[in-house]
This record gives structure tokens, C-alpha cells and sequence, in this order.
């Protein structure tokens, strides 16, 4: 049983210097130069997430109403850098002789991407196995007579996140519009179980926090996310906290370096000091999936001094004002509190009695906490009764719909949640059809379309035969890839808008096209000028951005406009579909959205470039919980554990990791320089006592088996090097996307259907 504080982690393996500091700056440098980002690129690092200029296009975390000279982060320098790479992937890439689909299937992650920016619409050509320059016209004309041809709800129209809000919206249309709600986006594979899950718990599919919660918070819950990494700017609101005395708990099973220690790369005392800020006062390393068991010691803990106060005569520990008024469940839960035996709860969650009364003497002791939490928690087979824990633990001293309070999930892509706002979504109830249909003029389907794990399911089938993909990587980013792969080549058609070449692009179906798009740092130039595109981000906040840097090449065109083009060449025509106004300009889709969606984007266009954005609003952080009940449910958890299996010995439960030099499946590098970790992906991290029960050695080569119980499937990946290190016992670790290939479609959070990529069972064997 581990319990780490973090007074200790000087010793543990692999525990570097900490987050932000030289070590970001390095980074950035290494970037620079191996993305051989045009020098105008710096230009555009200056301009990153300030009003009128570019929103960055890596995570979702929000851009503040007073910003600072240096508004980004080590990641988001460099996404923005990798996207301004001077290097082009043209049509005499494709044409070299050892460059054929074939052959650039044995190229890494890493190597495809850095051939460069697409420059040119592409198609396959199955006689030379090789893709070649196509006319944007010809590709739009061939692609509409295909999708024409097809099976209308055997299209799937997947959006990767990436896309601003006017794109995402006339992609939902055109999806609606041709006949389906097979709308499937990235978070499906992410914050899909928030959308389900939390929604159903406090009413808002979304976090309830603003920047001004954060201003005046006095205590951090962190469950399974990893600000160092994935949203570097969020630690300087922790350091925030910590200059001004409050607490941070931090609970996941990695030892991860920004929650353990930050210098301040924007205050150059502090670099030149090498002065760091503790970021977590107490570290918990939960077993995968152990943190249903907890929060429930958590809770367990509250209710207890609760009573004894209340028996001395004291106030209350717990809410109960609160909790009469606004919630349900509080009885059963509290006697499941009761009656929940520690030696269970130590069992399952992997911590011991005492460090959770520590944590829980921190949660009581604040008055305002927020509870954080990310893929640790939505990635698990039931990752939706993760967040149901979380919401009660924030109940019970009514820390929801308060300032400085409230549910923070941290969501990924930079609009992954806006596109979901404004109609990329494949459950027909989220959206306004009968709105649509007022203003377009045709009956939208009413029939729920495919989620991603139903795509599939019916790639796997050969049900799906045609897919259009608004960015990202759907073969190498979703589970049990090689099936995938072969469903996926197995299409009629397949179209890919994307910046940068990558694995979905090398599994050709029938009929295959890239077309390249412009990115968001930019110039989109139409007919009425210069556009400018809006993004959500985690906090719901809306923002313009407007592109400064030339186009990486004079033939690609917007997201916009690809998606228009491909509707003109689709559908009927219809005088209320007018799909050249819109690509003129985008302040025109930005009527149609706000039409579409009046109370959420009241006033869009003249408020879209106000500083920090404008805010969607959230009934649940007023206190108004649109659930069944109309009250916020407090959830008596029916399980212990969130993984969905039964441990038997040889049986490891795989946690599938983001390095500090990757995006999703965009790889910049091979140094995880937080986890001690340079030169390879390749790895597996196990706890040293389970490599010696194993039979194993540090250094050892092995694979990793999928030991899972659903089906019989072979999933197996070889070619690894084991790493002893310091995690909770029974929990090993490997990189996503490698790992891939072993997370079976069916193992995934049973409401929401997450692919649960964060405890997958695996078996470790000896090559
Ligand atoms: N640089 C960079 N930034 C990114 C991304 C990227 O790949 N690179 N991806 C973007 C996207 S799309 C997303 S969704 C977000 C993802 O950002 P995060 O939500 O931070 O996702 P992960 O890094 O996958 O996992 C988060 C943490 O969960 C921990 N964890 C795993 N299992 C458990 C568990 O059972 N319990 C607990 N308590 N913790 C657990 C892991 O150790 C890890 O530290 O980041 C976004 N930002
Ligand atoms: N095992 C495991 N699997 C996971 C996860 C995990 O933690 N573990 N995480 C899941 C999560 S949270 C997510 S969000 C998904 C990510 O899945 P995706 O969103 O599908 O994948 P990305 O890697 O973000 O997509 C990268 C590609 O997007 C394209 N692109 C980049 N910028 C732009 C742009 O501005 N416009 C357009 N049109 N294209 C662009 C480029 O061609 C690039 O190659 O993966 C999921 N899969
Ligand atoms: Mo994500």
C-alpha cells in the first residue's frame, strides 16, 4: 500500500527537476527547431490567446480577461510551433519511390507528421499504391457523387475537436442534412462520461467553474489529471493558491512532476532562483481505478466528525441546509458511508486508512474546495460512478454553485467542447432539430446516430462504409486498432480534412482523399476579408481568433469552406442552404448559430472578441439542477472500484499515458522529461515488487497481452522495455497511442460508453 507525500519524491525513480522552469524553455527550443517553424512562428507565440489574436490550438484550458506578456505554455508553444513547421508533405513526397501507402506504414507516428504541412488536396490511386494531386473541384465532385451512392446512415462524420464552433456547426448541418446524426466526435474517446455522467448527476454536462473560482478557491481536489502536461497553464492558478496559503490533494497512481513542484517560467526571479512552488501538500497514489473506494473513505471521514461535532454541540461539519434543499440520496449514501468497512476501502482503493483521514482533514478544514478531474477519472469502465463520487464528496459541505467552489473536469481539444455546443453530436435529443428545420427547410433525422465505439463496432462489422473526418486520427486513436484498421481500409470512402499526414491516411478504402486545411494561426482570406473563427473551452467561455501567419500553402482552403464544398457537391440544392454566403463570411454562420442557439450565444458577433471570452451559462453553478429530480444527486455507489474486472494474479490493470512531448497521436519528440523517460515510447513502467513476483528484471524485453474476460480476441504488443517504477502494485503503465492495440472496443464505461483506456486488464510476458 503506497502513500506518497510529497516531501518524499526526491527519492523515487525518475523524479526529475520540476514543471515549467528551464526545463519548459529547453523544450520549447527543441521544438523550434525540430518543427523548423518559420521565424514568423514567434510572431504568432506573442499573439497566442490575447484578444484579436490566435486561440491555441492545443488544449482546452481558458485564456484569462488579464493576460500577461508571455500568454502560453510550454505545449501550447509547441502545437503552434508544429503547425508553423516551414516543412511541406506535397505531392512529390508522395511521389518518391519508397514513399507508397505501403512502405509509410512502417514509419512512426513521430516521422509521419514531421513530413510536414499538406499542401495539396490528395487522392489515393490504388494502381501505384501511392496518393496524387487531385483538383479541389474533382475531389469535391467525386466525394458528393459517392456519398450520394451510399447508404445514408452508413456514413460516419467524425470532428476531432480541432474544428472552430462556424465549421463545426455547418458540419453538423451538412451531416443532417444528408440524412443522419452519425455524428461521433473525439470526446467520445475523452469527456464523454462528464457529458453523461455529470450531467446526470448535477444536470450540466459541462464543469461549473470560472477563472474567478479559481481567484478564489482555498483548496484543489486532483483526481487523474495532469495539469504539467496536458494544460501547463493552469499552474500558475496553482501556484496561485499556494502563494496565498491554500491546499492541493492530489490522487493518481503516477507521480507526476507539475503536481509535485513548478517554478514559474513568466517570473524571472523565480528562473533565476530556481525558486519552485510544492504544488501538492499530500499525494496519494491510488490504484488504478481505486478512487470510487476513496472518496468514499472521504466521505466516510466527513460523515464521522459530522456526527461528533454535532454530538459536542459544534457546527456542522456537513451542509445540511444544502443538502435538504438541493439534493437527493444523502440518507442511503450516509449509511453506505457507515457502513463500509476500512479494511474494504483500503483494499480497493489501494491507500491506507490514515493518508485518507489526512486528505479528509484537508477537505473539511476549507471552506471553498474544487474538484478537478480528467482522463484518470473519465477513462474507466465505470468512470461515470468516478464523477458521481466526486460530486458527492463536493455536496456534502455544499461545494457546488458557490464562488470559489465547484466541479472542474479539464476538457482536451481546444473546442472539443464547443463542437458538441453548437450540433456535432450523435444523440438527436441535445439538439434543436425542430429549430433546424425552421431555418433550413428540410426534416432533420430524429433516429440517435453512431457514437464512436459504435464506428467502430461497425468498421469491425463492415457495416460503416464511408467516413469524413473533420481532423484528427481516428485509426491510431481509438481501441483495438488493428481491427480497426482493417475495417477502415475496407470502406467505400474515406475523407480526411487534416494539417499533417498521419496513420488514418494509410489504410485507403475503395476511394480515399486528404484535403488539406488551413490552420487556425493562419490568414483565412474570402470573399468579404480576413475571417475569424470562435472556440469553447473548459470553462465555457466563448472566444475569436484571428490568423496572422501566411497560409503553409496557396491551395489549402478553411475548414469551412472544405466542408461547404463538399456539402454543394452532396446535396440537393435548397435557397436555404447557402453555403457560398457562409464561406464569404463567417460572421453569417455566426447569426445562424446564435438563431440556432439563442440563449447560449446572445449578441455572438459583437461579443466574441471580449477579453476572456464570454460565458455560456451553467444553471448548475447557480444552483439550478436540470435532472430528473430537479435536485443534484448524492449517488450510494453499488462497486468499490471504478475498473470492471476481477483481479486474479498475473492479471495487471494498464494505464495508457500521455508523455509530456506528444498531443494525442501527434508525437513531437521522445523525451518525457516529467517521468525520466528519453529516448523511446516503448516502454512498460511496473512497480519493482511486481517485477520481482513477475520473475521479471528492470530492462527486461516483454510484451503486454490483453487479459480481458469480454471476448476472444488476440491483443498483443511486443518489443518493450520493462521500467521498475514507482507505482501503486497491480497497476503498470504504457504510452498512448501504442497501447491501442490492446483495449478491447467493448471494455468501456457502461453509460457513456469511454473507452476505458485507463485500466485495461493485461498480462506481462517475457519475449
Ligand atoms: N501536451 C498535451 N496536452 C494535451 C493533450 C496531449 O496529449 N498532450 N491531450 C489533450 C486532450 S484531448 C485531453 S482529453 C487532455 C487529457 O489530459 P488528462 O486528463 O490529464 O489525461 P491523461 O494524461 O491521459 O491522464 C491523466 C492522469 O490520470 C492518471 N490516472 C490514470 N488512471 C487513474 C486512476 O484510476 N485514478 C486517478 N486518480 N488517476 C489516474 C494518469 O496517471 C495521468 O496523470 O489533455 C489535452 N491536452
Ligand atoms: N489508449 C488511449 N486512447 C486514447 C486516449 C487515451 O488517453 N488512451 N485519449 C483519447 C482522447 S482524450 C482523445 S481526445 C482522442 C484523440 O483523437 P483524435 O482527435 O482523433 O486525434 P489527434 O491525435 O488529436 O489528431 C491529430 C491529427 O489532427 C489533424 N489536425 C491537427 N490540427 C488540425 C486542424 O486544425 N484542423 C484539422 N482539420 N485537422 C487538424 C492532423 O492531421 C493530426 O495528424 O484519443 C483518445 N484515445
Ligand atoms: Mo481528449
Amino acid at each position: 500500500m503506497t502513500d506518497n507525500a510529497t516531501k518524499d519524491t526526491d527519492d523515487l525513480p525518475h523524479s526529475p527537476g520540476p514543471a515549467g522552469g528551464w526545463g519548459s524553455m529547453k523544450g520549447i527550443a527543441r521544438i523550434y527547431a525540430e518543427a523548423s517553424a518559420s521565424p514568423g512562428a514567434l510572431d504568432s507565440l506573442r499573439r497566442l490567446n490575447k484578444p484579436k489574436g490566435v486561440m491555441c490550438v492545443s488544449c482546452a484550458w481558458p485564456k484569462p480577461e488579464n493576460y500577461s506578456a508571455f500568454e502560453f505554455c510550454e505545449n501550447g508553444a509547441k502545437a503552434t510551433l508544429w503547425e508553423l513547421t516551414s516543412d511541406r508533405c506535397t505531392p512529390a513526397f508522395f511521389a518518391e519511390s519508397s514513399h507508397t501507402v505501403t512502405a509509410l506504414r512502417d514509419w512512426s507516428d513521430h516521422e509521419l507528421e514531421k513530413s510536414g504541412r499538406l499542401t495539396h488536396p490528395m487522392k489515393y490511386d490504388a494502381a501505384s499504391d501511392r496518393y496524387v494531386a487531385i483538383g479541389w473541384d474533382d475531389a469535391f465532385a467525386q466525394i458528393g457523387a459517392t456519398l450520394r451512392d451510399l447508404p445514408r446512415e452508413d456514413v460516419v462524420f467524425y470532428a476531432s475537436g480541432h474544428a472552430g464552433l462556424e465549421a463545426s456547426y455547418l458540419y453538423a448541418l451538412l451531416a443532417r442534412a444528408y440524412g443522419n446524426n452519425n455524428l461521433p466526435q473525439s470526446s467520445n474517446m475523452c469527456h464523454e462520461t462528464t457529458s453523461v455522467g455529470l450531467k446526470k448527476v448535477i444536470g450540466s454536462p459541462v464543469g461549473t467553474v470560472t477563472f474567478a473560482d479559481l481567484d478564489e478557491t482555498d483548496c484543489y481536489f486532483f483526481f487523474g489529471q495532469n495539469p504539467g502536461t496536458n494544460s501547463p497553464r493552469f499552474l500558475h492558478n496553482l501556484k496561485d493558491l499556494k502563494d496565498r496559503g491554500g491546499k492541493i490533494v492530489t490522487f493518481n497512481p503516477v507521480i507526476e512532476q507539475g503536481l509535485v513542484s513548478f517554478v514559474d517560467p513568466q517570473d524571472p526571479l523565480a528562473m533565476m532562483t530556481g525558486k519552485e512552488t510544492i504544488i501538492s501538500d499530500q499525494y496519494h497514489q491510488v490504484q488504478s481505478g481505486g478512487d470510487v473506494a476513496a472518496i468514499l473513505g472521504l466521505c466516510k471521514v466527513v460523515v464521522e466528525v459530522d456526527d461528533r461535532a454535532r454530538a459536542a454541540g459544534w457546527d456542522a461539519i456537513i451542509d445540511h441546509a444544502f443538502i435538504a434543499e438541493h439534493t437527493t440520496g444523502f440518507d442511503e449514501f450516509v449509511a453506505c458511508c457507515r457502513a463500509t468497512a476500512w479494511a474494504d476501502i483500503e483494499q480497493a482503493s489501494g491507500l491506507t486508512e490514515a493518508a485518507l483521514r489526512d486528505a479528509a482533514m484537508v477537505y473539511i478544514q476549507a471552506e471553498k474546495v474544487i474538484g478537478v478531474y480528467g482522463m484518470g477519472f473519465t477513462q474507466h469502465a465505470h468512470g461515470a460512478l468516478n464523477i458521481a463520487m466526486l460530486v458527492n464528496l463536493l455536496l456534502l459541505r455544499g461545494n457546488i454553485g458557490r464562488p470559489g467552489t465547484g466541479c472542474c473536469p479539464v476538457r482536451g481539444h481546444s473546442n472539443v467542447q464547443g463542437q458538441r455546443t453548437v450540433g456535432v453530436a450523435e444523440k438527436a435529443h441535445l439538439v434543436p432539430l425542430d429549430r433546424l428545420k425552421a431555418l433550413f427547410d428540410f426534416d432533420p433525422p430524429t433516429k440517435d446516430g453512431m457514437h464512436v465505439v459504435d464506428a467502430v463496432q461497425g468498421l469491425i462489422d463492415r457495416k460503416v462504409r464511408g467516413i469524413i473526418s473533420l481532423g484528427g486520427n481516428l485509426v491510431r486513436a481509438v481501441p483495438d486498432q488493428q481491427r480497426m484498421e482493417e475495417g477502415w481500409a475496407a470502406q467505400d470512402l474515406v475523407v480526411m480534412v487534416s494539417t499533417k499526414l498521419n496513420r488514418s491516411h494509410l489504410y485507403p478504402g475503395k476511394a480515399a482523399y486528404i484535403l488539406p486545411c488551413l490552420g487556425r494561426a493562419e490568414v483565412d482570406a474570402q470573399a468579404s476579408g480576413h475571417q475569424a473563427v470562435t472556440s469553447e473551452d473548459s470553462f465555457s467561455m466563448i472566444s475569436g481568433s484571428v490568423g496572422h501567419r501566411p497560409p503553409a500553402s496557396e491551395h489549402l482552403k478553411s475548414e469551412l469552406a472544405i466542408v461547404a464544398g463538399i456539402a454543394k457537391a452532396t446535396l440537393a440544392p435548397n435557397p436555404k442552404l447557402k453555403w457560398d454566403e457562409w464561406t464569404g463570411d463567417y460572421s453569417r454562420v455566426r447569426d445562424l448559430i446564435e438563431a440556432t442557439y439563442p440563449d447560449d450565444f446572445r449578441d455572438f458577433n459583437r461579443r466574441m472578441f471580449q477579453p476572456g471570452g464570454f460565458w455560456r451559462v451553467n444553471d448548475a453553478a447557480r444552483r439550478v439542477w436540470n435532472t430528473d429530480s430537479g435536485k443534484a444527486v448524492i449517488t450510494t455507489p453499488s462497486r468499490l472500484s471504478a475498473h470492471g474486472f476481477a483481479d486474479k494474479p498475473g492479471r495487471y490493470r494498464l494505464l495508457t499515458m500521455r508523455s509530456n512531448d506528444q498531443f494525442n497521436t501527434t508525437v513531437y519528440g521522445y523525451s518525457d522529461r516529467f517521468r525520466g523517460i528519453e529516448g523511446t515510447r516503448d516502454v512498460v513502467l511496473m512497480n519493482p515488487a511486481d517485477i520481482a513476483e513477475a520473475g521479471l528484471a528492470d530492462g527486461d524485453k516483454v510484451k503486454l497481452v490483453s487479459d480481458y474476460d469480454g471476448d476472444n480476441v488476440e491483443r498483443v504488443l511486443g518489443g518493450l522495455t520493462l521500467i521498475a517504477y514507482n507505482l501503486p502494485r497491480g497497476t503498470v503503465a504504457g504510452y498512448y497511442p501504442e497501447c491501442n492495440v490492446l483495449v478491447p472496443i467493448t471494455h468501456h464505461d457502461e453509460t457513456s460508453k469511454t473507452p476505458a483506456s485507463k485500466s485495461v486488464p493485461v498480462r506481462v510476458e517475457a519475449l
